[in-house]
């Protein structure tokens, strides 16, 4: 898959990433001992119940990895190390776009503390075990190729 970063409807040049009106969401495929953290959202309704890689927008004046490593902490009350970003780029609802890095476990247990209800540690022959976000699918495919051995 070619991974496509420019906006085909803007002048030759204009890139997305520096596009102001492009929302940026960042989301952690975070691994610990082989298995990949999955988070089931409780919130918003048309949400709730699916499974995503957790994560949250990026704020002004934050770099991605900035955004994922706070995310990460406000969210499960973990400290990560990221890592590599999978390659590409997923449409979320008009003027979002999801963006997911790799994430190491440094410290802490994920608690569901805010926005997710469960979170489940899942092995390789797991990870279709629990009903992902469909934007989510390609990301976590391409994680599930990255998951290092336990
Ligand atoms: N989102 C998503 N997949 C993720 C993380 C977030 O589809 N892995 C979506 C859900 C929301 C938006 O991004 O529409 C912003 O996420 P949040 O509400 O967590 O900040």
């Amino acid at each position: 898959m070619t991974e496509r970063t420019t906006d085909p409807t803007a002048p030759r040049g204009h890139h997305r990433d520096t596009d102001p009106g492009v929302v940026v969401v960042v989301a952690g495929a975070v691994y610990d001992q082989g298995r990949l953290l999955a988070a089931r959202r409780s919130a918003p309704a048309e949400l709730a119940g699916r499974w995503e890689l957790p994560g949250g927008k990026l704020e002004p004046g934050e770099s991605p990895e900035e955004a994922l490593v706070r995310e990460l902490r406000e969210e499960l009350g973990v400290e990560t190390e990221p890592g590599e970003r999978i390659p590409g780029e997923w449409p979320l609802k008009p003027g979002y776009v999801l963006r997911v890095w790799t994430a190491r476990l440094l410290s802490g247990v994920p608690r569901p503390l805010e926005d997710h209800d469960e979170l489940r540690w899942l092995a390789r022959h797991e990870l279709d075990s629990v009903d992902w976000l469909d934007q989510d699918r390609p990301a976590v495919a391409e994680a599930a190729l990255r998951l290092p051995a336990a």
